[in-house]
């Protein structure tokens, strides 16, 4: 099952008490307070992990809690410091606060960790409150208690391209065909349910990831389908590969499953139709294929075409190398202008 938004409710440790006591030893009438500190209650910290593509753990176990400090002891005995809680998240989560709506975290790398609730602190034994004139103390502080919250966990893959295209199209033919990712393709709509990411690998050890999503149709915004919701997965690509079935193989024009494309993107969020695209004609080994491209690029003079086939491989070497060239292009400008904030 994949999972890529759930609620979870998180509690970090509460802090342990500090301990009244005193020395008591023979020959030692007035030994003195000896209360030692509570211990730190455990943080819940959260950790990149490349590893893991998907929120279903914390759909279902959506509770979790560090340990809570222990309390001080006689002797200047410290309370031990609660366990951490580590929470491992798939790479691209977004997690918002629900009683402010803002993002609070965002994880982006490997192995990343972000404290998202701090452990309270232990409270101090007696022995700090003895001065010179109050030698006794009886008095220890209670542990602070640790932060809680509600937050939404969404998940937003990182890819460096994404592929839209209607039902059918050869979406995850491509995959296949330039990643070792291995997504089912058949003849009926709606055979990719999840996105799923494949890495397309270069020699010299440049790689690309390609984030293959389900099809969209016209009236996703309006649930039809599968809806829309998944176009979140590409919201963070750099380019965005539109493919189209040049053979209209659903009887569909496709010049109008462009149209359609474009106008179901920007009902998602119209920065998408700012991103760099690449309009790919797919099926092209089909005799139909040429007269429907010759009517679509008379149509959109402007959009950027490559042609290819999944079925023979032709054209693919082409989009592998115009894929590398322009998401280096892409990033390059990218690390010259200023980050942009995250986003929910
Ligand atoms: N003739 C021909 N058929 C192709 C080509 N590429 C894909 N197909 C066929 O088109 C059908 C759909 O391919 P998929 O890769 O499953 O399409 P998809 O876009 O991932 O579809 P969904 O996951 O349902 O959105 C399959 O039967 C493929 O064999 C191509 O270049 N030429
Ligand atoms: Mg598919």
């Amino acid at each position: 099952m994949f999972v890529d938004e759930c609620t979870v409710k998180l509690a970090a440790g509460d802090g342990g008490r500090g301990c009244i006591s005193f020395r008591r030893e023979k020959y030692e009438p007035w030994g003195g307070p000896n209360g030692g500190d509570g211990g730190r209650g455990g943080d819940v910290i959260l950790v990149g992990d490349d590893d893991t593509n998907n929120l279903v753990d914390y759909k279902y176990q959506p509770h979790w809690r560090a340990g809570r400090g222990e309390h001080g002891l006689g002797s200047d005995q410290h309370g031990k410091d609660g366990e951490h809680c580590r929470l491992r998240l798939p790479l691209g989560t977004v997690v918002i606060d629900e009683s402010t709506g803002k993002v609070v975290a965002e994880l982006i790398e490997d192995g990343q960790e972000i404290v998202l609730c701090k452990g309270g602190n232990g409270g101090w034994g007696n022995t700090h409150f003895k001065s010179s004139t109050f030698q006794a103390p009886k008095r220890a502080n209670p542990g602070l208690p640790g932060e809680t919250g509600t937050f939404r966990l969404i998940l937003k893959s990182i890819a460096d391209i994404g592929l839209v295209g209607f039902p059918n199209a050869g979406k995850s033919s491509l995959t296949r065909a330039i990643t070792k990712a291995r997504p089912k393709t058949a003849a009926y709509p709606f055979t990719t349910l999840h996105p799923q990411i494949g890495v397309i690998e270069y020699p010299d050890d440049k790689r690309l990831l390609l984030a293959d999503v389900p099809g969209l149709i016209e009236g996703a915004s309006e649930n039809r389908g599968l809806g829309h919701r998944f176009l979140r997965h590409i919201e963070r690509c750099a380019l965005l590969l539109v493919l189209v079935d040049m053979a209209g193989t659903d009887a569909r024009d496709p010049r109008n499953d462009y149209k359609h494309l474009l106008r179901e993107l920007e009902l998602y969020d119209p920065a998408l139709l700012e991103k760099p695209r690449l309009v790919v004609a797919n099926k092209m080994d089909v005799e139909a294929a040429a007269a429907n491209l010759a009517k679509f690029k008379q149509r959109y003079a402007k959009a950027d075409v490559l042609e290819i086939s999944c079925l023979t491989g032709d054209g693919l070497p082409k989009l592998r190398k115009e894929l590398l060239k322009r998401v280096a292009a892409l990033r390059r400008r990218e690390k010259m202008s200023p980050p942009r904030s995250a986003r929910a």
